[in-house]
């Protein structure tokens, strides 16, 4: 763990490097398939919520993220199945994420990171 300044355009720069995004959504999605059905229900979507809350968005309640991920969840169900697949989990995510790097904007903001938590790939990205 470790306390990193982050500004929004270091988030973008990491979504929009395919080749390490799709890297780490593809392990990301592994480990929060519980069920390792290759797909993701809604309560193990919302298992990474609260990871989110606790640790790097301290600004968000766990109610809101719960929202946001009821309306991602039915955004990025792109063929109503009721699950996410791989691919469908790599948009939401990465919509998610660019989302947060609006939010962040251009004032570097201070942050715990954790470990294997995509905005600590990319911090070290950022930092060579
Ligand atoms: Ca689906």
């Amino acid at each position: 763990m470790s306390v990193e300044f982050i500004d929004g355009q270091i988030v973008t720069e990491f979504v929009n490097d395919l080749q390490a995004f799709e890297k780490w959504a593809s392990e990301e999605f592994r480990k929060l398939d519980a069920h390792g059905n290759g797909v993701l229900s809604r309560d193990e979507l919302q298992r990474r919520s609260g990871k989110l809350s606790s640790t790097e968005f301290e600004l968000q309640s766990p109610d809101e993220i719960g929202r946001l991920y009821d309306v991602l969840f039915s955004k990025f169900d792109a063929d109503g199945s009721g699950t996410i697949d791989p691919q469908e989990f790599m948009a939401l995510t990465r919509e998610i994420m660019l989302a947060k790097a609006r939010g962040i904007g251009d004032s570097p903001v201070c942050i715990i990171l954790q470990g294997d938590s995509l905005l600590m790939r990319a911090v070290q990205l950022a930092n060579g």
